[in-house]
């Protein structure tokens, strides 16, 4: 189980696109800013350096109540007492993956259907990315963009917590939300800001005013 609240903001903390700056120093802004989660993604960085990001973002996150997600890999999410993984499509299986971690740590799972998010819920996901929500440069995903209807139509089949990915900005976030998503998941418009800790605080903000409405 995971608190939806944990599922709010979820800063990706992708290095490609801020060089100079470590995973745990993105993490430190985003939760200075408000993030609800932080997930760590280096699809190049060894495992040993990842590790040493990794146990100090479990700490920074364990002292703030932030959630702390590791992307791809179990054996570091594991290694590192983060509170879970997040896994794509050509991941471990989810139902693989809960054998694996057991009930205790959060799963999520990227998904890009409404077929997807249900099979993948059935198999012991925590929460469902789904995504791209909108047109991204930052990751070739393969997929067309599944707008805010997918959201909907899944909000309407799915109790459980489902985070939006995938172009995701300050302009179209309260769209996304007032859909019906529990959150959103946020890679190049908190991470490329010049300001992490104000562009995550704009996004905390703009995703309240929604919830709203
Ligand atoms: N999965 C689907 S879209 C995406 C991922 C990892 C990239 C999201 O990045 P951005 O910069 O927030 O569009
Ligand atoms: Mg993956």
């Amino acid at each position: 189980m995971i608190p939806w609240q944990a599922c709010r903001l979820c800063v990706i903390t992708d290095r490609e696109l801020r060089r100079g700056l470590s995973h745990v120093e993105i993490a430190m802004q985003a939760v200075k800013g408000g993030a609800s989660m932080i997930q760590l993604r280096d699809k190049a960085a060894g495992p040993r350096q990842l590790l040493y990001e990794a146990r100090q973002i479990t700490q920074l996150c364990r002292e703030h109540g932030v959630a702390f997600i590791v992307n791809d890999r179990l054996d570091l999410a594991l290694a590192a007492d983060a509170d879970g993984i997040h896994l794509g499509q050509d991941d471990l299986p989810p139902w693989k993956a809960r054998a694996l971690l057991g009930t205790g740590k959060i799963l999520g799972v990227s998904t890009h259907s409404i077929e997807q998010a249900l099979r993948a819920a059935e198999q012991g996901a925590d929460y469902l990315g789904i995504g791209p929500v909108f047109a991204t440069a930052t990751k070739a995903t393969g997929c067309e963009p599944v707008g805010c209807d997918t959201i909907r139509q899944l909000r309407a089949r799915l109790p459980l917590p489902i985070v939006g990915i995938g172009g995701i900005s300050l302009s179209n976030v309260g769209e996304v939300i007032r859909a019906g998503a529990t959150g959103v998941a946020v890679i190049s418009a908190i991470v490329s800001a010049n300001d992490i800790t104000a562009a995550t605080v704009a996004f905390t903000i703009a995703i309240q005013q929604a919830e709203g409405h």
